[in-house]
């Protein structure tokens, strides 16, 4: 069976070691085993939300086109955050990298290890703010409204958010 090409838009984070060299490793591995990277944002220097406390973290968004199925796609970056060295300690500790999927097209996806969009989306400014970078227009399937209407209303998260390095 051969897929139909879908635009899939993920967000990375990270808090241990260089992450700015984890990143570029990330977008290689992307490119070579899922297709091809057609946009990336700026890196966000972000202060770590959750229960724990721990460093900043840096994060940023990407887009890349694939034919992989949604659950392929996951098993492949769990693979990449692996080969990286990501090592899966407590929740929301501090980690080398996340990759998490953010929408899958237009697709909404209910699977036991795999939600999308991701349900923390509307709440996260570190996920909101580089997404908003090179997606503002994109419209979310579960509420139909745009990154940058999810943005705007997104008052709940008081965490500074700064440019880290303009991609
Ligand atoms: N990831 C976490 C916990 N907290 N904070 C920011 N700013 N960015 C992240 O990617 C992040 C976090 C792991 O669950
Ligand atoms: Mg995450
Ligand atoms: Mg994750």
């Amino acid at each position: 069976m051969s897929l139909k090409k879908q635009t899939v838009y993920i967000t990375l984070g990270g808090n241990e070691g260089k992450v700015d060299e984890t990143f570029f490793e990330t977008l290689q591995w992307i490119e070579c085993l899922l297709g091809k990277v057609v946009k990336t944002s700026s890196i966000y220097q972000t202060q770590a939300w959750g229960p724990i406390p721990q460093a900043d973290y840096l994060n940023m968004a990407l887009v890349f086109q694939t034919t992989f199925s949604p659950v392929m796609v996951l098993q492949t970056l769990l693979k990449i955050e692996s080969i990286l060295g990501r090592k899966r300690k407590e929740r929301y500790g501090p980690r080398t990298i996340d990759i998490d999927i953010i929408f899958y097209g237009k697709q909404k996806i209910k699977h036991p290890q795999l939600t999308i969009p991701h349900p923390e989306l509307t709440s996260r400014n570190f996920v909101l703010i580089p997404l908003n970078e090179i997606a503002p227009d994109f419209c979310d399937p579960n509420n139909q409204l745009t990154v940058r209407q999810m943005l705007n209303n997104n008052k709940q998260d008081v965490l500074e958010v700064k440019l880290w390095k303009k991609l």
